[in-house]
């Protein structure tokens, strides 16, 4: 046992978005909707596309992880667009409010796949849900009727280069929880 090995973290892999990504956002949404997203929206420096959630990690597990991305044939950089609002599990009854992505998704599918099966290679379960890119903007609970909202809210019309994923803590506390970005891994 090295002197880390019993330290446990609550890990995901997503790309980050650019500060402009984030700026533009947010005005957008505030611009449009008057800043009245339904139910507990996530604040601006939180947002992200998830790729993979794999929970509580111990040391070795992760380090694990960390040498399979890094073996891993990552793909290309590429621009990606947004799109309007969408819901899970649908936006008669939200649970999560989020934005779509357009152009690029092709490829965040493609990234995601090959970062699911390096996890894979690292031994953890595979997902069993399919996979849907999206950025979380909200999570409602009780479930509400959000197709006014989608509606109402045209595409998101900026973009960003996507050339790295990001392996992310999350650190629970009060509040909304704390994204602390461990690793880089560029795409090449
Ligand atoms: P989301 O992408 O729909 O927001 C950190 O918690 C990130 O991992 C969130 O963006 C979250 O979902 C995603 N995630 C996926 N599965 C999760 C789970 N079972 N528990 C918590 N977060 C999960």
């Amino acid at each position: 046992m090295g002197p880390s090995d019993d330290l446990v973290r609550r890990i995901f892999i997503a790309i980050d978005l650019d500060d402009e990504i984030r700026h533009g956002l947010a005005a957008h949404l505030e611009a449009v909707l008057d800043g009245r997203l339904p139910g507990r929206p996530g604040p601006p420096a939180n947002w992200h596309l998830t790729l993979r959630f794999l929970g509580t990690v111990d040391q070795p597990a992760y380090e694990t992880v960390l040498a399979r991305l890094d073996e891993a044939e990552l793909g290309a950089p590429f621009e990606l667009g947004f799109g309007g609002l969408g819901a899970f599990p649908r936006p008669g009854r939200a649970t999560v409010l989020w934005l779509a992505t357009a152009a690029g998704s092709g490829a965040v599918d493609d990234v995601a796949a090959v970062i699911e099966d390096a996890v894979v290679r690292a031994g953890f379960m595979p997902e069993e849900r399919p996979f849907h890119s999206h950025l979380t903007l909200s999570r409602i609970r009780p479930p509400e009727d959000v197709r006014d909202v989608i509606e109402s809210m045209p595409p998101f019309p900026l973009r960003q280069t996507v050339d790295r994923i990001t392996v992310f803590e999350s650190v629970l506390g009060r509040g909304p929880a704390t994204y602390v970005p461990l690793e880089t891994f560029p795409l090449i």
